[in-house]
């Protein structure tokens, strides 16, 4: 089986630098090349910097990013998509127009003798209380309610607003690296277990590959800085990153 896993993409829907826009054109041109290499996609979590099904709307800005998973449901590759700190209030519109399946927490399968477990990591750093209070909050139904009873154009520029502010909120890399711990421990916990050989999560724009004991930690890092995912091809793993003027793998 062949698998991708990417995460952290943080499509944006406002305000777009030119870095944004090369970004942008960069993960169009992976997800083209992708089309017909792959039998699963994971995309896990932030991968829009912001999502809302709206009842008769959608954001216009993801259009292509959307036409092209599209394109490669239709090429017989499945698509899951796992929520991240950003992406969490879907309804319908993945699901029933592109086909692609939304799982809220983790996504699990064994693949070529392989237990593969995926999640977005958010929920899995350390000394964060202030997002993990912030996210308790934020996904309270009647939060997903009250957003989606204002204007898409001023509820969405309120999340620009937002999504601005907690990117200009600077941690110091020392708080970065002691959050991103937990992710590695909650991975070598599940291993030790024995409930994985491979435990996937994004999160942290940090691209690594750990080997604990009997299994592997990876994280996809993101598509900012480092334009990286996760391979695993007939169960076997490896981190690569994309490069648009090979047109491939570097
Ligand atoms: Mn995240």
């Amino acid at each position: 089986m062949r698998i991708c896993i990417i995460s952290d993409l943080h499509c944006k829907y406002s305000k777009l630098s030119s870095e944004d826009k090369e970004n942008n054109a960069l993960v169009l041109s992976f997800l083209e090349q992708a089309k017909s290499k792959y039998d699963l996609l994971i995309l896990n979590g932030d991968i829009f910097d912001l999502w809302y099904d709206w009842k008769y709307t959608i954001i216009k800005q993801y259009f292509p990013l959307l036409v092209k998973l599209y394109e490669i449901r239709q090429a017989g590759c499945r698509i899951v998509h796992i929520t991240g700190n950003h992406d969490f209030w879907f309804g319908n519109f993945l699901p029933d127009y592109l086909n692609v399946e939304l799982k809220a927490e983790s996504f699990e399968i064994t693949a070529d003798d392989k237990k593969i477990y995926v999640c977005h990591g958010d929920t899995h750093t350390v000394n964060d209380f202030r997002y993990q209070s912030f996210r308790r909050v934020i996904r309270l139904p009647l939060m997903k309610k009250i957003f989606g009873l204002l204007h898409p154009d001023f509820a969405l520029g309120l999340g620009s607003m937002m999504s601005r502010s907690s990117r200009t909120r600077i941690d110091s890399p020392e708080l970065i690296a002691k959050k991103n711990e937990g992710l590695r421990a909650y991975a070598k916990r599940l291993i030790k277990r024995g409930c994985a050989d491979y435990v996937i999560m994004g999160h942290s724009h940090h691209p690594e590959l750990i080997q604990y004991e009997t299994g592997y930690y990876a994280n996809s890092g993101d598509w900012i800085n480092h334009h990286s995912y996760i391979e695993i091809i007939s169960g076997k793993i490896q981190i690569q990153h994309y490069n648009i003027n090979k047109g491939e793998t570097a």
